[in-house]
Protein backbone atom coordinates (compact mmCIF):
# COMPACT_ATOMS: atom_id res chain seq x y z
CA UNK A 1 0.00 0.00 0.00
CA UNK A 2 2.78 2.30 1.09
CA UNK A 3 4.46 1.88 -3.03
CA UNK A 4 1.07 2.57 -4.53
CA UNK A 5 0.60 5.53 -2.62
CA UNK A 6 4.14 6.58 -3.47
CA UNK A 7 3.74 6.09 -6.62
CA UNK A 8 0.57 7.64 -6.95
CA UNK A 9 2.04 10.56 -5.17
CA UNK A 10 4.33 10.42 -7.74
CA UNK A 11 2.64 10.47 -10.68
CA UNK A 12 -0.23 13.18 -9.85
CA UNK A 13 2.82 15.70 -9.03
CA UNK A 14 4.25 15.04 -12.26
CA UNK A 15 0.86 15.57 -13.90
CA UNK A 16 0.62 18.89 -11.88
CA UNK A 17 3.26 20.24 -12.92
CA UNK A 18 4.10 18.82 -16.43
CA UNK A 19 1.45 21.76 -17.71
CA UNK A 20 3.37 24.36 -16.11
CA UNK A 21 6.33 24.50 -18.13
CA UNK A 22 5.27 24.66 -22.17
CA UNK A 23 8.88 24.40 -23.37
CA UNK A 24 9.53 21.28 -21.56
CA UNK A 25 6.34 19.34 -21.25
CA UNK A 26 7.44 16.48 -18.91
CA UNK A 27 9.22 17.75 -16.10
CA UNK A 28 9.83 15.49 -12.73
CA UNK A 29 9.63 17.82 -10.00
CA UNK A 30 9.41 15.40 -7.17
CA UNK A 31 12.64 15.50 -5.69
CA UNK A 32 12.41 19.43 -5.57
CA UNK A 33 9.01 19.63 -3.85
CA UNK A 34 9.48 16.69 -1.70
CA UNK A 35 12.78 16.96 -0.33
CA UNK A 36 13.12 14.02 1.41
CA UNK A 37 11.99 10.16 1.10
CA UNK A 38 9.45 10.47 4.05
CA UNK A 39 8.26 13.26 2.70
CA UNK A 40 7.17 11.59 -0.88
CA UNK A 41 5.33 8.86 1.45
CA UNK A 42 1.32 9.57 1.85
CA UNK A 43 -1.42 10.04 -0.45
CA UNK A 44 -2.92 12.97 -1.99
CA UNK A 45 -6.49 13.69 -0.39
CA UNK A 46 -7.51 16.47 -2.65
CA UNK A 47 -6.83 18.98 -5.09
CA UNK A 48 -8.03 22.99 -4.80
CA UNK A 49 -6.61 26.43 -5.31
CA UNK A 50 -6.10 27.10 -1.40
CA UNK A 51 -4.83 30.83 -2.28
CA UNK A 52 -7.16 31.64 -4.93
CA UNK A 53 -4.22 32.70 -7.42
CA UNK A 54 -6.33 30.73 -9.65
CA UNK A 55 -3.35 27.67 -9.76
CA UNK A 56 -4.17 24.49 -8.66
CA UNK A 57 -2.54 23.48 -4.79
CA UNK A 58 -2.86 20.17 -3.26
CA UNK A 59 -3.39 18.60 0.21
CA UNK A 60 -1.41 15.51 1.14
CA UNK A 61 -1.88 13.50 4.06
CA UNK A 62 1.54 12.09 5.56
CA UNK A 63 1.72 8.40 6.25
CA UNK A 64 1.55 8.91 9.72
CA UNK A 65 -1.88 10.41 9.04
CA UNK A 66 -1.00 13.14 11.99
CA UNK A 67 0.17 15.87 9.46
CA UNK A 68 -1.57 17.63 5.91
CA UNK A 69 1.00 19.38 3.58
CA UNK A 70 -0.91 22.23 1.52
CA UNK A 71 1.61 22.28 -1.21
CA UNK A 72 0.44 25.95 -3.42
CA UNK A 73 1.35 25.25 -7.18
CA UNK A 74 3.86 28.23 -8.57
CA UNK A 75 4.13 29.60 -11.64
CA UNK A 76 7.68 27.90 -11.16
CA UNK A 77 8.40 24.96 -10.52
CA UNK A 78 10.70 26.14 -7.47
CA UNK A 79 7.83 28.49 -6.37
CA UNK A 80 6.23 25.76 -4.55
CA UNK A 81 5.60 25.93 -1.02
CA UNK A 82 4.36 24.42 2.02
CA UNK A 83 1.94 24.66 5.06
CA UNK A 84 1.54 22.02 7.23
CA UNK A 85 -1.59 21.69 9.62
CA UNK A 86 -0.67 18.85 11.95
CA UNK A 87 -3.10 16.33 14.77
CA UNK A 88 -1.49 17.04 17.63
CA UNK A 89 -4.09 13.72 19.74
CA UNK A 90 -2.13 10.65 19.82
CA UNK A 91 -5.19 8.79 19.23
CA UNK A 92 -6.83 10.52 16.05
CA UNK A 93 -5.33 9.78 12.56
CA UNK A 94 -6.55 12.26 9.52
CA UNK A 95 -9.24 10.36 7.70
CA UNK A 96 -10.00 12.53 4.63
CA UNK A 97 -9.44 16.32 3.66
CA UNK A 98 -12.58 18.34 2.09
CA UNK A 99 -11.62 21.73 1.37
CA UNK A 100 -14.71 24.54 1.06
CA UNK A 101 -15.59 27.34 2.59
CA UNK A 102 -17.83 26.76 4.97
CA UNK A 103 -17.89 30.29 6.73
CA UNK A 104 -18.56 32.57 3.50
CA UNK A 105 -15.69 34.78 4.01
CA UNK A 106 -14.04 33.55 0.66
CA UNK A 107 -11.38 31.82 1.88
CA UNK A 108 -10.85 28.37 1.34
CA UNK A 109 -11.08 26.56 5.03
CA UNK A 110 -9.48 23.20 5.31
CA UNK A 111 -11.92 20.40 6.90
CA UNK A 112 -10.45 17.48 8.05
CA UNK A 113 -12.11 13.77 8.86
CA UNK A 114 -10.58 12.11 12.06
CA UNK A 115 -10.90 8.50 13.17
CA UNK A 116 -9.75 7.33 16.71
CA UNK A 117 -6.95 5.16 16.07
CA UNK A 118 -8.02 2.89 18.89
CA UNK A 119 -12.24 2.41 18.12
CA UNK A 120 -13.52 -0.23 15.26
CA UNK A 121 -16.77 2.39 14.76
CA UNK A 122 -17.35 3.94 11.97
CA UNK A 123 -17.48 7.45 13.63
CA UNK A 124 -15.48 10.02 12.57
CA UNK A 125 -14.59 13.47 13.86
CA UNK A 126 -14.05 16.92 12.29
CA UNK A 127 -11.58 19.32 12.53
CA UNK A 128 -11.60 22.67 10.06
CA UNK A 129 -8.88 24.62 9.78
CA UNK A 130 -10.18 27.76 8.89
CA UNK A 131 -8.71 29.92 6.15
CA UNK A 132 -7.60 33.42 6.01
CA UNK A 133 -6.08 36.00 3.74
CA UNK A 134 -2.50 35.04 4.63
CA UNK A 135 -3.34 31.40 4.04
CA UNK A 136 -1.61 30.65 7.77
CA UNK A 137 -4.24 28.97 8.99
CA UNK A 138 -3.98 29.81 12.85
CA UNK A 139 -7.81 29.25 13.91
CA UNK A 140 -9.28 26.01 14.11
CA UNK A 141 -12.53 24.80 15.25
CA UNK A 142 -13.56 21.01 16.57
CA UNK A 143 -16.90 20.62 15.69
CA UNK A 144 -19.12 19.05 17.95
CA UNK A 145 -21.13 15.60 17.01
CA UNK A 146 -19.86 12.77 15.43
CA UNK A 147 -20.75 11.67 11.94
CA UNK A 148 -20.85 7.59 9.91
CA UNK A 149 -18.38 8.02 7.22
CA UNK A 150 -16.93 10.55 5.21
CA UNK A 151 -19.48 13.67 4.93
CA UNK A 152 -20.42 14.61 1.59
CA UNK A 153 -19.38 18.58 0.38
CA UNK A 154 -22.69 20.24 -1.38
CA UNK A 155 -24.72 23.22 -0.96
CA UNK A 156 -28.09 21.87 0.22
CA UNK A 157 -29.54 25.45 0.61
CA UNK A 158 -28.11 27.53 -2.54
CA UNK A 159 -26.15 30.23 -0.61
CA UNK A 160 -22.99 29.54 -2.02
CA UNK A 161 -21.34 28.60 1.29
CA UNK A 162 -20.10 25.15 1.90
CA UNK A 163 -22.64 22.61 3.01
CA UNK A 164 -22.24 19.04 4.66
CA UNK A 165 -24.33 15.56 4.01
CA UNK A 166 -23.93 13.39 6.69
CA UNK A 167 -25.06 10.51 8.60
CA UNK A 168 -25.09 11.02 12.17
CA UNK A 169 -24.23 8.18 15.12
CA UNK A 170 -28.16 7.20 15.44
CA UNK A 171 -28.32 6.62 11.36
CA UNK A 172 -30.39 9.56 10.68
CA UNK A 173 -29.75 11.98 7.58
CA UNK A 174 -28.92 15.62 8.13
CA UNK A 175 -27.61 18.45 6.27
CA UNK A 176 -25.37 20.82 8.64
CA UNK A 177 -24.96 24.07 7.43
CA UNK A 178 -21.99 26.77 7.06
CA UNK A 179 -22.72 29.63 7.60
CA UNK A 180 -20.85 33.23 8.75
CA UNK A 181 -20.50 33.87 12.11
CA UNK A 182 -17.13 34.21 14.51
CA UNK A 183 -14.76 31.78 14.31
CA UNK A 184 -13.71 31.41 17.45
CA UNK A 185 -14.98 30.03 20.23
CA UNK A 186 -18.00 27.63 19.57
CA UNK A 187 -18.78 28.04 15.99
CA UNK A 188 -20.68 25.32 14.81
CA UNK A 189 -23.16 24.14 11.66
CA UNK A 190 -26.41 24.55 11.63
CA UNK A 191 -28.10 20.89 11.87
CA UNK A 192 -31.22 20.87 9.60
CA UNK A 193 -33.10 17.67 9.45
CA UNK A 194 -33.70 15.29 6.28
CA UNK A 195 -36.87 14.46 4.43
CA UNK A 196 -38.69 11.85 5.91
CA UNK A 197 -39.89 10.53 2.58
CA UNK A 198 -36.87 7.98 2.97
CA UNK A 199 -35.68 6.59 6.19
CA UNK A 200 -33.44 3.87 4.36
CA UNK A 201 -30.09 3.55 6.34
CA UNK A 202 -27.36 4.83 4.08
CA UNK A 203 -24.37 2.50 2.58
CA UNK A 204 -21.19 2.44 4.31
CA UNK A 205 -18.90 3.04 2.72
CA UNK A 206 -21.67 5.71 0.72
CA UNK A 207 -20.68 6.94 -3.16
CA UNK A 208 -23.50 9.74 -2.24
CA UNK A 209 -22.33 12.42 -4.60
CA UNK A 210 -23.80 15.65 -5.67
CA UNK A 211 -24.32 16.05 -9.09
CA UNK A 212 -26.91 16.50 -11.84
CA UNK A 213 -29.13 13.63 -12.52
CA UNK A 214 -31.97 15.15 -13.45
CA UNK A 215 -30.89 16.94 -16.34
CA UNK A 216 -31.85 20.46 -15.74
CA UNK A 217 -28.37 21.60 -15.24
CA UNK A 218 -28.78 21.54 -11.23
CA UNK A 219 -26.94 19.61 -8.92
CA UNK A 220 -29.29 16.96 -7.03
CA UNK A 221 -28.35 14.78 -4.39
CA UNK A 222 -27.78 11.10 -5.16
CA UNK A 223 -27.55 8.71 -2.00
CA UNK A 224 -26.67 4.96 -1.72
CA UNK A 225 -28.89 3.08 0.91
CA UNK A 226 -29.76 -0.20 1.98
CA UNK A 227 -33.54 -1.78 1.83
CA UNK A 228 -35.08 -3.51 4.64
CA UNK A 229 -33.28 -7.06 2.83
CA UNK A 230 -29.97 -5.44 2.97
CA UNK A 231 -30.38 -5.03 -0.83
CA UNK A 232 -28.66 -2.01 -1.94
CA UNK A 233 -31.51 1.20 -3.37
CA UNK A 234 -29.99 4.29 -4.78
CA UNK A 235 -31.86 7.54 -4.49
CA UNK A 236 -32.14 10.68 -6.62
CA UNK A 237 -33.43 13.93 -4.56
CA UNK A 238 -33.92 17.04 -6.14
CA UNK A 239 -33.50 20.46 -4.18
CA UNK A 240 -36.45 22.35 -4.19
CA UNK A 241 -37.51 25.11 -2.03
CA UNK A 242 -39.80 23.26 0.61
CA UNK A 243 -36.27 21.38 0.94
CA UNK A 244 -35.11 18.10 -0.63
CA UNK A 245 -37.60 16.00 -3.02
CA UNK A 246 -37.56 12.02 -3.92
CA UNK A 247 -37.31 12.38 -8.02
CA UNK A 248 -36.45 8.79 -8.07
CA UNK A 249 -35.22 5.85 -6.21
CA UNK A 250 -34.14 2.49 -8.24
CA UNK A 251 -32.30 -0.65 -7.02
CA UNK A 252 -30.42 -3.47 -9.50
CA UNK A 253 -32.02 -6.43 -11.10
CA UNK A 254 -32.43 -9.92 -8.83
CA UNK A 255 -29.47 -11.79 -10.86
CA UNK A 256 -26.67 -9.43 -8.89
CA UNK A 257 -27.88 -10.15 -5.44
CA UNK A 258 -24.86 -12.02 -4.54
CA UNK A 259 -23.08 -9.19 -5.88
CA UNK A 260 -20.45 -6.94 -4.58
CA UNK A 261 -21.57 -3.26 -4.78
CA UNK A 262 -18.75 -0.58 -6.07
CA UNK A 263 -18.63 2.62 -5.96
CA UNK A 264 -20.60 4.82 -8.01
CA UNK A 265 -19.42 7.19 -10.77
CA UNK A 266 -20.99 9.67 -13.11
CA UNK A 267 -20.32 10.44 -16.84
CA UNK A 268 -22.21 11.19 -19.97
CA UNK A 269 -20.89 8.02 -21.56
CA UNK A 270 -23.31 8.49 -24.50
CA UNK A 271 -22.79 12.35 -25.34
CA UNK A 272 -26.44 13.26 -24.49
CA UNK A 273 -25.41 15.73 -21.98
CA UNK A 274 -26.66 14.27 -19.30
CA UNK A 275 -24.98 12.17 -16.55
CA UNK A 276 -25.19 8.17 -16.38
CA UNK A 277 -24.81 6.33 -13.41
CA UNK A 278 -21.94 3.98 -13.26
CA UNK A 279 -21.85 0.97 -11.17
CA UNK A 280 -19.15 -2.05 -11.09
CA UNK A 281 -19.91 -5.29 -9.35
CA UNK A 282 -18.64 -8.22 -8.65
CA UNK A 283 -19.39 -11.61 -7.95
CA UNK A 284 -17.22 -13.03 -4.63
CA UNK A 285 -16.59 -16.98 -4.14
CA UNK A 286 -14.00 -17.50 -1.44
CA UNK A 287 -12.69 -14.44 -1.13
CA UNK A 288 -12.06 -13.71 -4.89
CA UNK A 289 -13.57 -12.21 -7.60
CA UNK A 290 -15.28 -14.62 -10.39
CA UNK A 291 -16.91 -12.66 -12.22
CA UNK A 292 -17.09 -8.91 -12.46
CA UNK A 293 -18.93 -6.58 -14.43
CA UNK A 294 -19.66 -2.77 -15.18
CA UNK A 295 -23.29 -1.20 -15.51
CA UNK A 296 -24.55 1.58 -16.56
CA UNK A 297 -28.07 3.09 -15.77
CA UNK A 298 -29.60 4.61 -18.82
CA UNK A 299 -33.73 4.71 -19.65
CA UNK A 300 -34.66 3.36 -16.34
CA UNK A 301 -32.59 -0.07 -17.62
CA UNK A 302 -29.17 -1.83 -16.34
CA UNK A 303 -26.98 -1.95 -18.99
CA UNK A 304 -23.42 -4.56 -19.24
CA UNK A 305 -20.98 -2.31 -20.70
CA UNK A 306 -17.88 -4.51 -19.40
CA UNK A 307 -17.79 -8.25 -17.99
CA UNK A 308 -14.67 -10.25 -16.81
CA UNK A 309 -15.55 -14.19 -16.51
CA UNK A 310 -12.87 -15.50 -14.27
CA UNK A 311 -14.63 -18.76 -13.46
CA1 LIG B 1 -3.40 28.15 -5.70
CA1 LIG C 1 -13.84 30.41 4.81
CA1 LIG D 1 -24.99 26.47 1.74
CA1 LIG E 1 -30.87 18.32 -11.38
Amino acid sequence: MLLFNMWLLFIQVCIIFRFCDAQNLVTDVTGQVFTTPSSRSGFVAAYVDINNDKLTDICVVSESRKELKLVYGGTETRLVQFKSLVITDDNLSILGVIPGDYNGDGHVDILITLKDSNSNSNLVQIKIFWGDSENKFTSQNDIDGQVIDEPLLLDANADMVSDLFVTIANGTRQFWLGHAGAITGNWSFEHTSFSKASSKPVKFPHSNAFVDLTGDGGADLFVTTLDTNGRIVFEVWQGTELGPHLFSNYSLPNEYDNFEIGQSAFADINGDGQQEHILPVCKVDNKRCIRSNILVYFDKEWTEIFSDNNQ
